[in-house]
């Protein structure tokens, strides 16, 4: 299935930790990377006031992972790269979010895709818009 992954970092040398992740996720089984997004730099929306910018960016893939087995093999990942979850929102080393994942809905308690309120998150949809100019029509799609 063709998915869509929200990266961020806003602590440590945010660059590397990125691609460190993107390597991550390209040695993903049954999954490979499609496109990679510039990555931009960008104010901190909520959290903590102190804390640092942001880079992020959006990375296409195809996976044969289940939107389940993908977020676990995310969280590994953060995991990997040192993520410490203290306060929500707070600065964090890296910041893996599935945004869509083909078309489908979803929302259990870990999961809710797409991911809620990425359409009014400049630092979502401006990454995410250059490598899908389309993508606005699947998202009217699923309502969201
Ligand atoms: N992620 C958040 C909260 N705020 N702000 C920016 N600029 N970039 C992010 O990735 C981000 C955020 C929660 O995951
Ligand atoms: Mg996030
Ligand atoms: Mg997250």
């Amino acid at each position: 299935m063709r998915s869509f992954i929200g990266l961020g970092a806003n602590l440590g040398n945010r660059k590397q930790n990125i691609e460190r992740a993107l390597l991550e996720i390209a040695a993903l089984n049954c999954t490979k990377i499609i496109k990679v997004s510039s990555l931009i730099e960008t104010l901190p929306v909520g959290g903590p006031t102190n804390q640092g910018k942001y880079l992020n960016g959006v990375v296409e893939i195809e996976t044969g992972l289940k939107p389940e087995e993908l977020l676990e093999a995310l969280q590994l990942i953060e995991i990997k790269l040192k993520r410490v979850r203290k306060i929500p929102n707070g600065p964090r080393t890296i910041d893996l979010d599935i945004l869509l994942y083909g078309k489908k809905k979803i929302k259990t308690k870990k999961l809710q895709i797409p991911h809620p309120r990425m359409s009014e998150r400049y630092f979502v949809m401006k990454p995410l818009l250059e490598i899908a100019p389309l993508i606005g029509r699947v998202l009217e799609e699923l309502g969201d």
